[in-house]
């Protein structure tokens, strides 16, 4: 399978509030680093670096300003006089004005973001886009040599960002880039299957009006699971969009037998839209030790993941999200490839 690493993701490497003190993300560069020792490791396919994409992409799932707002955020922050991570303090909910953009970064940080999860530094942006940037290469080899999968090994991830919001390390949305940019270039419908533990609220916003686009998620209940506000089961689109959206939030504690349901289910609903292209927003948190989410799964299920998602049968883009148990992330990630290959 061919394999898109983002070559300059270590130019991102945030912080978070754990324990009420800032302390470096989970969301760690060696993530990265360690998925592709496995993959090379295991011999799973060409690996090649992400090319330089067009900002179109990125403005056709996202809001021209929230770009905009991505690419300046740094230097005005330092302009405004901070040398540390940029970090909303102050959000706009509920009846609040919510349509006001602020004018200045301490607002705008806070306008443009769902949470204090995804820190600003200065190389943030050029990682960003080429974390996206990887996704789109991936993209454009599997639609244009007609391979029937590819890996885009993106960070930071993207699922948890929508149209105008960043948030749980989160910026520009890989895998919804990836899905627009096949629609523009002519598929009629396209599925994403987001089996990462948390749910993908980001993916869900920027298609949630959508009848080409179909998003299912399989994830940790919000109501005591982040993102909390998002990926109940009634959630399921919005006009032209209604029965195209599909949440499975799972309990707690659930193994890979109550997974394993979840997903057959998801892949029939799948099926039946048809897609001529799959999209799978893989995180490996939901492994039984990962630090941060409380699913129960083996290694040796991701490889009968793999296996599974490969019966649809359609040209498949995996594109990383999640997964914080470093130790095993590359041996998970390689599994639901060597899975899907029949390895
Ligand atoms: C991103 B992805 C930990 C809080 C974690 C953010 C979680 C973001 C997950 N103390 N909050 O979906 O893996
Ligand atoms: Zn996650």
């Amino acid at each position: 399978m061919l394999i898109v690493f983002n070559a300059q993701h270590h130019l991102h490497h945030g912080s978070e509030l754990k324990d009420g003190a800032i302390a470096p993300s989970f969301e760690k560069p060696e993530r990265a680093d360690l998925i592709l020792n496995e993959l090379k490791k295991r011999q799973c396919g060409e690996i090649i670096a992400q090319q330089r994409f067009d900002r179109h992409f990125y403005v056709a799932a996202h809001s021209e300003r929230y770009v905009s707002f991505l690419e300046n955020a740094w230097q005005e922050w330092e302009l405004a006089g901070n040398q540390c991570d940029a970090l909303p303090l102050v959000w706009p909910v509920r009846d609040l004005a919510i349509n006001h953009e602020p004018e200045y970064i301490d607002g705008k940080l806070g306008f443009y973001s769902m949470d204090a999860g995804a820190p600003i530094t200065a190389g943030t942006c050029q990682a960003v886009k080429a974390s996206a940037d990887c996704a789109l290469t991936a993209l454009h080899h599997l639609i244009s040599s007609h391979q029937s999968s590819a890996f885009a090994l993106c960070r930071p991830p993207g699922h948890h960002a929508a149209k105008e919001y960043m948030g749980g390390y989160c910026y520009l949305n890989n895998v919804a880039i990836a899905a627009q940019a096949a629609i523009e270039q002519g598929k009629k419908r396209v599925a994403i299957l987001d089996v990462d533990f948390h749910h993908g609220n980001g993916t869900q916003n920027i298609f949630y009006d959508r009848n080409d686009v179909y998003f299912v998620s399989i994830h940790g209940n919000p109501k005591q699971c982040y993102p909390y506000f998002s990926g109940f089961e009634h959630e399921k689109g919005v006009g032209q969009g209604i029965g195209y959206n599909r949440n499975y939030p799972l309990v707690e504690g659930t193994k890979w037998e109550g997974y394993k349901t979840a997903l057959l289910s998801a892949l029939d609903q799948i099926d039946q839209f048809q897609p001529e292209l799959l999209l799978i927003s893989l995180g490996v948190d939901t492994f039984k030790s990962d630090p941060i989410s409380h699913f129960k799964l083996e290694s040796d299920d991701y490889f009968t993941m793999g296996e599974m998602i490969a019966n649809l049968n359609i040209p498949t883009l995996f594109v990383m999200e999640g997964g914080y148990m470093v130790e095993e992330i590359g041996i998970n990630v390689a599994n639901v490839l060597q899975g899907f290959e029949g390895v």
